[in-house]
């Protein structure tokens, strides 16, 4: 099946890894073919950047040179069955990539975008959510007000947590957030009881100020148990919040009944989850509303395709992550994925810097609340070399949480 020649047959010549830290790590692949075409992927797993960088350079890039750039799924078959060891973040993100650079390659050889490949426009944008945060609610519904005085439909809340010196997702800047902040992981402390008791008041201050249209999104990082996350959702209620987001862990998929059994506010949780497998039971039980799954840290567009297909299935529908850490490569994926499917919900979207979009050149904007793509062949995204070479890695990582008595908090 493999390396069949045909008309359409393109040879993967080369492959490349471009580490580059403009503001924050990014890894990208780019994919040479022997038709003149090049295809570009992300590959950035905040603050395992390298892992995954030797992933593809010792492992995968040897296995791809001479085989048909055109053979996408027997390919990502090929890397997740082939490998033996399937699963996990690094894998896939490494298998995501090859594939991003692989319909990038497609598209511009078919002279088409990417979004007209996976069935064409669906709608006519995609409605994203930005993000407000403050150290107090006050700050936090001024960030939010001017979030929609910009356009935004749909507005992410997060405050500090009083008596907490800093709270996890709540940055100093009011439209850029960098989760990954330090050399050698920061920890911060947490209590559960201050926070839940912070949070429903925040969101009846926002609807008090910002009305009843805009969607009002809430991520808990994973920080409660499931049966304090049913009692905050069941807090939040009055205020009609659009998600409560990564709620709890959910290496245990059951442990969603017990929310579920708790409160109508919707549940969106999956931008750790790597494969369908990870949520298969979330979503065949419908214990969930909108499936986070990336195009980067789960197996690419042709991974995502098939959990979203099995996710509109149960009524389920997507809510890609789109943090500052998925590059403008990933962003570029996502939105041609979310135009083109049905059952798209919502897109993250922080801002990426200046700087990152000088590294980065793309051709999605923003308007009126929504990111639209434009018609450039492929992702429509590239990467400038000579630039990305300016800015070496700098290793980075996400904090750690300990509850105030030091306990390494993961229940
Ligand atoms: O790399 C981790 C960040 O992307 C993540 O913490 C941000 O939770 C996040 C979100 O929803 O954007
Ligand atoms: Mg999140």
């Amino acid at each position: 099946m493999a390396n069949t020649p045909s008309s359409t047959h393109a040879k993967i010549l080369s492959a490349k890894v471009i580490v580059t830290c403009p503001g924050r790590n990014f890894v990208t692949l780019k994919i040479e073919t022997d038709q003149g075409v090049y295809g570009l992927g992300d590959a950035t797993l905040n603050g395992r950047e390298l892992s995954v960088v030797s992933y593809l350079e010792d492992h995968v890039i040897p296995c791809l040179i001479g085989r048909d750039a055109h053979q996408i799924e027997d390919i990502w078959q090929y890397l997740y069955r082939g490998a033996y060891w399937r699963r996990g973040p690094v894998t896939m993100s490494a298998i995501a990539a090859v594939d991003m650079a692989l319909w990038d390659i497609k598209g511009k050889i078919a002279g088409l975008p990417l979004y007209q490949l996976l069935g064409g426009a669906c709608r006519t944008g995609v409605m994203v959510y930005g993000h407000a945060n403050g150290t107090t609610i006050e700050n936090t519904v001024e960030v939010a007000q001017s979030y929609q005085a910009l356009g935004y439909k749909a507005i992410r809340l997060q405050c500090g947590v009083p008596g907490l010196s800093s709270t996890y997702g709540v940055s100093k800047d009011k439209m850029f957030y960098e989760p990954a902040d330090a050399d050698l992981p920061t920890e911060n402390e947490w209590n559960t009881e201050a926070y839940m008791r912070v949070v429903p008041k925040l969101f009846k201050a926002a609807r008090e100020a910002l009305g009843d249209e805009v969607h009002l999104l809430h991520d808990v990082h994973h920080r409660l148990t499931p049966i304090e996350a049913g009692r905050l959702g069941r807090d939040l209620e009055p205020y009609r919040p659009f998600w409560m987001e990564d709620a709890t862990p959910a290496e245990n998929q059951e442990s969603f009944k017990l929310i579920r059994q708790h409160t109508t506010t919707p549940l969106a949780v999956g931008e750790i989850f790597n494969t369908l497998w990870d949520c298969k039971d979330l979503i065949s039980n419908q214990l969930i509303d909108y499936i986070r799954a990336t195009v980067v840290h789960a197996g690419g567009i042709t991974h995502l395709k098939r959990i979203a297909s099995f996710a509109d299935v149960y009524g389920v529908k997507t809510g890609c992550h789109g943090a500052t850490d998925l590059s403008p490569v990933c962003m570029s994926a996502a939105l041609h994925f979310d135009v083109s499917i049905p059952n798209f919900g919502i897109q993250e979207y922080m801002r990426h810097t200046e700087l990152t979009d000088e590294v980065f050149p793309h051709n999605y904007s923003f308007k009126a609340g929504s990111l639209h793509i434009g018609e450039a062949p492929g992702l429509g995204v590239d990467i400038d070399e000579e630039k990305a070479a300016k800015y070496p890695y700098q290793r980075a990582y996400l904090p750690v949480n300990r509850l105030q008595d030091g306990t390494l908090f993961n229940w």
